[in-house]
């Protein structure tokens, strides 16, 4: 997170952290008790048996109340690793994440899509500046202005396409997702609109970051119809 300050768990109690051979790589949020929605490319190509998820830890650096391995991955089978359509993936979880009151929540999928220039939060782990090579040790979370999409269009056009599955939030110049936030939440209204997926840098004046959007029809379809298939 770029130009945010620090928060502790509590106030994002929904929000996990991916683990890929040990090493930390991206964010997440429990949609349930069992299963949390990331984005495609923090899993794509790789092997569940890899990854572990991480709830309920303020800090990188301390051993995590919950941690959980990962039965399964789903990933949109419209997902392109070339444009990042379709950024998003579910992780099943090998056993549930048990709920303690006020340490760990889940957190709702967005039906509908913010309204552009509103606000919503960001939140994770990722790095602090562009340049940084090393992740946040305390997790961190700003407020971002949710682009109107002619907005969001306009940023990138001349860099190929932006999609229906897509929404852009910064405050430009200041505040943005980095490297390391991505799956990681878009909340607005106590529901998770968006995933944090990609970016030309971060906090660019001309590049807002670029989320999946959780209630384009696409994506809610997805969600839904996963959520249905693996019994949730
Ligand atoms: C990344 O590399 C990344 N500014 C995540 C978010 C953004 C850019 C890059 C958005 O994971």
């Amino acid at each position: 997170i770029v130009g945010g300050k620090e928060t502790t768990i509590s106030e994002v109690p929904y929000l996990v952290y991916l683990r890929q051979s040990g090493n930390f790589i991206c964010g997440g949020s429990l949609i349930s008790t069992r299963v949390v929605l990331s984005a495609a490319h923090c899993v794509y190509g790789s092997q569940p048996d890899d990854y572990t998820i991480h709830a309920g830890a303020s800090r990188l650096d301390e051993d995590a109340p919950v941690v959980r391995n990962v039965a399964m991955f789903h990933t949109s089978p419209s997902y392109s690793a070339t444009n990042f359509d379709m950024d998003v993936a579910l992780l099943a979880l090998q056993e549930a994440v048990f709920l303690i009151p006020g340490q760990v929540t889940t957190i709702s999928p967005c039906r509908n899509p913010p309204e552009g220039n509103s606000y919503a939060r960001i939140s994770g782990w990722g790095v602090t500046r562009e340049n940084n090579r090393q992740p946040a040790e305390q997790v961190r979370t700003a407020m971002v202005r949710v682009l109107p999409g002619a907005e969001c269009k306009l940023s990138y056009s001349g860099y190929g396409q932006l999609s229906d599955s897509m929404l852009c939030a910064a405050v430009r110049g200041i505040r943005d997702s980095c490297s390391g936030d991505s799956g990681g939440p878009l909340v607005y209204r106590g529901q998770v609109c968006g995933i944090v997926s990609w970016g030309f840098g971060c906090a660019r004046p001309a590049f807002p970051g670029v989320y999946t959007n959780v209630a384009s029809g696409r994506v809610h379809d997805f969600i839904e119809q996963t959520l249905r298939r693996i019994g949730n």
